[in-house]
């Protein structure tokens, strides 16, 4: 690995950016097949997501001993989670202790942002410029930049002449902010605007929530582990995350094959309930298998969901303002709760609509929504992220014939397989656009698709192999699958949404992820490799030009492979997979 050095150019096999999830495995994975990787991060330690979002109340969706790495087993066993869910303090350090673990630091320099990257189509490199002056030569290019790492505020009017302190969820100071007696404004009622909620209504003395769409969400049920059900768990852990591996969601948990429709209300109403009881996902996938493809269903359990609403919150009038309706639960991404309608039964806290009563500017003691001035110490942006492309986006990536990434995806995403750009060879976008991660669980999605990348430059390498690219008529024809298989899910419904863009008032064309789910598509992926990548275009050192030697694969195939693996064929790949070898 070459010394960094400012404006010298060091050469290496893979440069990878981000040290969250994938990042770590990634360059874990790269040495482990004897690459040279020299890595980037923004921040001054590893933790991607987990790094940043320090606001109070900052807590996994998913549970512990299914959001960690599956790949090494005395990794898998030694870590002791405390809690049901883990609070982000928690996985922070278990991300530390992993990068620790298996020495992962030296390959990463922080406080360091890639600039740009371009494409030399002759010697079939990049050339990255880090934000510290260093440029690097590099064959293959590898972005772990996460999808919700581009924190997304509202051009407000007049937020310079704010006199008191305004935040972003997504980029929470190190210090812990003291709300004890202050008058706080949250803008934003997703994940994180209804988790930094509950949490600041305990101390403030005003609280008001801005918000723009009234959000279902499910109680967490959140507890400490019981520790006879972590060691149960983790004497079942082969079986449990072979599960998770060929899982829809990315969880060994549900599998509900029972549809809703046609069911006896009396029984519907006690499965709810009992998943109610449970809480978690398990409500929204676990009850009843249709509630995400029949709008029928969805409808009953949506109503459902808003009748527990109705009997938490006493104001007729915040209710009104709170309630849900005109949208499918589950089309937004759902919160997790702990309290968040209860805390609207206190007098301290306030909810105003903002389609009713815009944000019309900031002012140096508070903001003007509609016609009222109100009055804050804090106002905290809970308004999402610049999702999926945005960071990359921040880059200067100029691929082939000075073509820019920004451009290909000035219309919203697009991508092969969530990994390959066309136009963009030797470019590697873990968890990009027309992948899976942004609606499974993360960790096991960002192992399968490091695994996939690790796998795929070590083939090439010992196949001669210098280039690598998607091309346009496959990503054409895979977007067309994963677009015509959205409209079967409630997603595309969402009135607003990250995961297509319209969060930002830009609507994703096509919908930019693979909604049949995690297993099916590791499997669309274990078929391309075993292929030997010729549905991407291949270079082969010292032939002339690139050869059209590849072949696209049409909607059919892709329905074709994934269709149920015989229980003699699932068994041959598990045995198969690296895990734990
Ligand atoms: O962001 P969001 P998030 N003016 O986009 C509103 C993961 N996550 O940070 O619904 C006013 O979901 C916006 O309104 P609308 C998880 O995957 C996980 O909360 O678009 N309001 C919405 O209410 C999650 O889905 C965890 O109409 C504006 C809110 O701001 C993802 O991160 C915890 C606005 C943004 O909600 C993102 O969650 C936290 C504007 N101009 C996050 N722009 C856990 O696992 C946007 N909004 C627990």
């Amino acid at each position: 690995m070459g010394s960094v050095a400012n404006g010298i150019i060091t050469e290496t096999d893979v440069v990878v950016i981000g040290a969250g999830f994938s990042g770590l495995y990634m360059v874990h994975s790269l040495r482990k097949f004897g690459f040279n990787v020299r890595a980037f991060e923004k921040a001054p330690d590893v933790g991607g997501t987990w790094y940043w979002n320090r606001y109070p109340g900052a807590r996994c969706d998913s549970e512990s001993l299914t959001y960690c790495y599956t790949f090494d087993e005395q990794l898998f066993q030694d870590w002791v989670w405390s809690e049901r869910y883990p609070a982000g303090p928690e996985v922070l350090k278990y991300l530390r202790h992993v990068a620790d673990r298996f020495d992962l630091r030296q390959h990463f320099q922080f406080e360091t942002a890639v600039q740009s990257a371009t494409y030399d189509e002759v010697a079939r490199r990049w050339t990255i410029t880090a934000s510290t002056g260093e440029v690097v030569s590099t064959q293959f290019f590898i972005s772990a930049v996460g999808n919700l790492s581009v924190p997304a505020t509202p051009a407000v009017k007049g937020i310079e002449s704010f006199q008191g302190q305004w935040l972003h969820t997504g980029r929470w100071p190190l210090q812990p902010i003291d709300f004890t007696g202050k008058r706080v404004a949250v803008i934003g009622t997703g994940s994180s605007g209804v988790q930094v909620t509950q949490e600041i209504a305990k101390t403030a003395a005003h609280l008001t929530v801005f918000q723009r769409t009234p959000t279902f969400t499910i109680p967490l049920r959140n507890m400490p582990l019981d520790p006879d059900y972590q060691r149960l768990w983790k004497s079942n852990a082969r079986e449990l995350i072979k599960k998770t591996r060929y899982s829809d969601g990315g969880l060994p948990f549900f599998a509900s094959s029972t549809p809703l429709k046609g069911q006896d209300p009396e029984v519907v109403e006690q499965g709810l309930e009992a998943a109610w009881g449970v809480g978690g996902f398990k409500f929204l996938f676990g009850t009843f298998c249709d509630v995400g493809s029949d709008h029928e269903s969805n409808a009953i359990v949506a109503d459902f969901a808003r009748r527990k609403i109705a009997s938490i919150v006493k104001d007729a009038e915040k209710l009104r303002v709170l309630t849900p309706t005109g949208y499918p639960l589950g089309a937004k991404r759902i919160p997790l709760d702990t309290g968040y309608f209860q805390v609207y039964n206190q007098d301290n806290v306030h909810i105003v609509d903002l389609k009713e009563n815009p944000i019309k500017e900031m002012t140096s003691g508070g903001l003007i929504a509609g016609e009222t001035e109100h009055a804050f110490d804090l106002v905290i942006f809970a308004t999402g992220f610049d999702a999926i492309t945005g960071p990359l986006m921040q880059m200067d990536i100029t691929g082939r014939g000075g073509q820019k990434l920004k451009d290909t995806w000035a219309d919203g995403p697009y991508g092969y397989l969530g990994v390959g750009v066309p136009g963009f060879p030797n470019l590697l976008t873990l968890g990009g656009p027309g992948g899976v991660g942004v609606i499974s669980n993360v960790p096991p999605t960002a192992e399968q698709a490091v695994e996939f990348a690790a796998e795929c430059v070590a083939y090439l390498r010992d196949h001669n192999i210098d280039e690598i690219e998607a091309t346009t008529e496959a990503a054409d024809l895979w977007c067309e699958h994963v677009h015509a298989e959205a409209f079967k899910t409630m997603y595309p419904y969402a009135p607003s949404s990250w995961h297509d863009g319209s969060n930002l008032g830009k609507k994703a064309r096509p919908f930019p992820a693979y909604t049949p789910g995690f297993s099916k598509f590791r499997r669309i992926c274990d078929n391309i490799a075993a292929e030997g990548y010729t549905s991407f275009k291949l270079h082969h050192k010292g032939e002339a030009g690139s050869k059209a030697n590849y072949k696209a694969h049409d909607p059919e195939w892709y329905t074709k492979v994934v269709q149920a693996p015989s229980s003699a064929e699932l068994a041959s790949w598990l045995e198969k997979s690296p895990m734990w070898t």
